[in-house]
């Protein structure tokens, strides 16, 4: 059992992580880092071996330990479930793999109607019962402790450019050009992957998640009209079919800075926000109604601990000039989202570098914690 961080009152659902994403009073910002646990961590080499990234995630107290050790090590308010984005279309056999030190790669890539058929419903209990078991374990691991447990998915669009691009990509030239040319299919490879997030995320919500984060990574390739015509109404479509769970969703996406305002459109609670936009000028962009999450630049974390202090001091001021500009009496804009808005998670700007020394986000956690402690 992990020693408490949230305080008396902070049972399960009430940390301080689920607080600041409605918006709600907290005893400091939480603070977490994408892809915290990994390679930059030796406790993470030593303790996966080396066989495949999939492997290990089937592997359910392998992964609720791969879980964990970025908690012990950096101290943070949440731990994010050892997974990847890629999980569900694996468990369904879709045909894809994670290639070591490249990422997602799919054998026979999606590129016409037919390929409809290769993609059946994703059955959480059976095609990927480690998924909620690794959930569970790790749920009682940090009951009490004040850490939140956070679930995940990957939006439909940044999942469905793997599978039509058939791995990472720079262009994204597959994917724009079915989306452009055959505009019902590619609705109907949205509907099925929105299916597949929500399916995946309740999952892991009854097995004690306490939020979720949906990971739309590459939304950034798309211009504002693309993103609002082909990824945002399957994003908003996950997010209102999960909304009776009860809890907090953040919507994350890598230089969508041109994206804020329809990202809090599709009705998460928090907004993520990478590196590149100010959270005082995403406050201005997305509006008052959500909470923020971010955004110190994860290669930042490389520089000597000066650079990094002061960066992270930087991004907590603007967190607080972005809270005072998000007063709710001046609050016209109007969505579903059932928070009070104003609420600020620290993060990166997007996933911790391999390279980088855990005792740099050790020491970036407990600034964040001590310069934000209110009495
Ligand atoms: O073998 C390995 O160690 C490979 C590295 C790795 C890891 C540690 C991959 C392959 N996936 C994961 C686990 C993972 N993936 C987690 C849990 C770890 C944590 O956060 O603490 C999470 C949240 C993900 C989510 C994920 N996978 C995203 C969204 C986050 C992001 O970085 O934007 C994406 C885009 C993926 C696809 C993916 N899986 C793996 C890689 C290297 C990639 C990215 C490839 C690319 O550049 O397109």
């Amino acid at each position: 059992m992990l020693s408490s961080r949230g305080g008396p009152d902070a049972g399960a659902g009430d940390t301080c992580l689920v607080r600041a994403c409605f918006g709600k009073p907290v005893p400091h910002t939480p603070v977490w880092f994408m892809r915290q646990a990994g390679r930059s961590l030796p406790e993470y080499r030593a303790a996966r071996g080396s066989g495949s990234i999939l492997s290990a995630i089937s592997d359910a107290p392998l992964a609720a330990e791969l879980t964990l050790q970025p908690v012990r090590r950096y101290g943070v308010d949440a731990a994010i479930l050892f997974s990847d984005i890629v999980v569900p279309l694996h468990a369904v056999d879709f045909g894809v793999e994670v290639e070591a030190g490249r990422g997602p790669v799919v054998a026979q890539p999606f590129r016409s109607e037919d390929d409809l058929d290769r993609l059946r419903p994703f059955v959480p209990e059976a095609d990927a019962p480690y998924v909620a078991e690794a959930a569970r374990l790790v749920a009682a691991e940090l009951a009490e402790s004040g850490v939140a447990l956070i679930g995940f998915a990957g939006a439909p669009f940044t999942v469905a450019s793997y599978m039509v691009e058939g791995g990472p990509s720079r262009t994204f030239a597959h994917v724009k050009r079915l989306m452009h040319s055959a505009p019902e299919l590619w609705d109907r490879l949205m509907a099925r992957l929105a299916d597949m997030a929500v399916a995946s995320v309740r999952a892991q919500v009854l097995a004690g998640a306490q939020a979720f984060q949906l990971f739309d990574s590459w939304a950034g390739a798309l211009s504002p009209a693309e993103y609002e015509r082909f990824a945002l109404p399957a994003t908003r479509s996950v997010l209102s079919q999960l909304a009776d769970l009860g809890v907090p969703s953040i919507l994350f996406g890598v230089g969508t800075g041109e994206l804020l305002a329809l990202m809090g459109s599709a009705g998460p609670d928090v907004v993520g926000v990478d590196w590149r936009v100010p959270l005082d000028e995403a406050r201005r962009r997305v509006g008052p109604r959500h909470s923020l999450q971010g955004n110190l630049d994860p290669a930042l974390c490389l520089a000597p601990w000066p650079v990094v202090e002061e960066a992270t001091r930087t991004v907590l001021s603007a967190a607080s000039a972005s809270a005072s500009a998000s007063d709710p009496a001046s609050n016209s804009a109007s969505n579903s989202a059932p928070s009070e808005g104003g609420g600020h998670v620290f993060n990166l700007g997007h996933g911790v570098l391999p390279e980088t020394d855990p005792g740099i986000l050790r020491a970036v956690a407990d600034l964040v914690h001590e310069e934000t402690a209110r009495t």
